[in-house]
C-alpha cells in the first residue's frame, strides 16, 4: 500500500519546510510513504526548498494556473507513481499531520473512497465570525448539491483512494473543494468525514480575499458542478416559475373572458403567454442538458479507462525506474492528449 501525500504551493518558502517535518514518516497498513509538491509559478525559493528537505516529487508549473488546476496536475502525478491512498494538505501547515492516520483509515479500511478532514470549525481562533458562518453556509449547499453529509466541505485536508481519484474531473480555477465533493457524491463514491485538528494560524489565507468574491465564486462552483449532475431537475425547478406564473394570467384572462370582461385585457394575455413561452424553453434547455449529462457520463466513463490503463503502465514503469534511482525529480505540466503525455513522460524520465 502506497501513499503519497500532496501539497499544493505558490510561494510557500516560508512555510513549507514546517508543514513538510510535521508530515509522518510511518503509518499503520502503508508500506512506503511518499510526498509530492504542486509549484504553480512560485516566484519565491519553494522549489528549492522542497528539493533540500527531499520530496520524491515535484509537480512544476513554470506559471501561475491557480490552485484548482494545481490539484489535478498533483493527482495525476501521484497516479502516475502508483499511490494507492492520496492525501492532500496545505503547505501553511493549516491541518495537523498527525490526523493523517485517521484521515485515511476508513480507506484502508475499505469503507470509503473519499475522506474530508472536518475542522472543529467554530473554535478555530483565527476565522473570524463572519469566515465561520460562510464556511458553515457553503457546507450545508454542497451537502445538498453533493447528496453527501460531508460538515466541513471547503476543507483541503483529504484522502482519496486510487480509484476516486481517477474519477475526479475538476473544470473550475478557483478551487478543487467543492466541486469535487458535488462530484464523489453525484457519481456514488463512497464519501466520509473524520474530524481533525487545526495547527496556529502561520500566515493568512491566500484565497480568501473577501466575502463577497468568496461567496460570488462559491455559489457558481456549486450551482454549476449541480446543473452538470442534475441538469432536468434543475431547469425544472427554473421553469416553474414563469410557467405558472404565465399559466396564472393566462387562466385569469379566461376568466374574464367567460364572465364578458375579457375586453381590454391584451396585455396580460401577450405576458401570460410569454411566460409560458419563457417557461417551456427553460425545460427544453433542461432536457438538452440532460442529454449532454448522459453523454458526460459515457466520457467520463471512457475517460476513466483510458486513465487506469496510462497510470497503471506508467506507474510500474516508475517503480522499476526509482528502483534504480532516488533523488527528486521534476514533472513538468502534463496536458494534452495520451500521446503528448508520453512524450512528456520522456523528458520527464530523463529530469
Ligand atoms: N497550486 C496552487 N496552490 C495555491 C494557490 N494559492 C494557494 N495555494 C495553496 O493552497 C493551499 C491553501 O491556501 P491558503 O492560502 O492556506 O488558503 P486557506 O485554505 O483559505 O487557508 C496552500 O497550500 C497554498 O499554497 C495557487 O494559486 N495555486
Ligand atoms: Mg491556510
Amino acid at each position: 500500500m502506497k501513499l503519497i501525500i500532496q501539497i499544493p504551493c505558490y510561494n510557500e518558502a516560508n512555510t513549507l519546510e514546517v508543514a513538510l517535518n510535521d508530515l509522518p514518516k510511518e503509518l499503520d497498513g502503508v508500506d512506503k510513504i511518499e510526498y509530492l509538491i504542486i509549484n504553480d509559478g512560485s516566484k519565491d525559493a519553494t522549489v528549492e526548498v522542497a528539493k533540500n528537505w527531499g520530496v520524491h516529487h515535484i509537480v512544476n508549473f513554470n506559471q501561475n494556473k491557480g490552485l484548482a488546476r494545481g490539484f489535478m496536475a498533483g493527482l495525476d502525478g501521484c497516479l502516475r507513481n502508483g499511490a494507492d491512498i492520496i492525501v492532500n494538505t496545505d503547505a501553511d501547515n493549516q491541518y495537523c499531520a498527525e490526523d493523517i492516520q485517521r484521515l485515511i483509515q476508513p480507506i484502508l479500511d475499505g469503507e470509503a473512497d473519499m475522506v474530508i478532514g472536518a475542522r472543529p470549525i467554530d473554535e478555530t481562533e483565527h476565522f473570524s465570525f463572519l469566515k465561520k458562518k460562510l464556511q458553515h453556509f457553503g457546507s450545508w449547499a454542497v451537502r445538498k448539491a453533493s447528496n453527501t453529509d460531508v460538515p466541513d466541505a471547503p476543507s483541503g485536508f483529504r484522502a482519496m483512494s486510487r480509484e476516486a481519484a481517477m474519477h475526479i474531473n475538476v473544470i473550475n480555477d478557483y478551487t478543487y473543494t467543492l466541486e469535487t465533493i458535488v462530484q464523489a457524491g453525484r457519481d456514488k463514491i463512497a464519501v466520509t468525514s473524520v474530524p481533525v485538528h487545526t495547527n496556529p494560524d502561520l500566515r493568512p489565507s491566500r484565497l480568501f480575499h473577501g466575502i463577497w468574491s468568496y461567496v460570488k465564486k462559491s455559489i457558481v462552483i456549486i450551482l454549476r458542478a449541480y446543473m452538470m449532475y442534475q441538469p432536468l431537475k434543475c431547469f425544472t425547478y427554473l421553469s416553474s416559475i414563469p410557467l405558472f406564473i404565465g399559466l396564472g394570467i393566462g387562466m385569469r384572462f379566461l376568466y374574464l373572458i367567460a364572465i364578458g370582461k375579457g375586453y381590454g385585457h391584451v396585455q396580460s394575455l401577450i405576458l401570460g403567454c410569454t411566460l409560458i413561452i419563457i417557461g417551456f424553453l427553460t425545460f427544453m434547455i433542461g432536457l438538452v442538458s440532460d442529454l449532454m449529462a448522459a453523454n458526460r457520463r459515457i466520457l467520463s466513463d471512457t475517460q476513466y479507462h483510458i486513465r487506469r490503463m496510462e497510470y497503471d503502465s506508467l506507474a510500474k514503469e516508475q517503480e522499476e525506474e526509482t528502483a534504480l534511482r532516488w533523488e527528486p525529480h521534476v514533472v513538468q505540466d502534463n496536458s494534452g492528449t495520451l500521446e503528448e503525455k508520453k512524450r512528456k513522460q520522456k523528458i520527464y524520465n530523463m529530469c
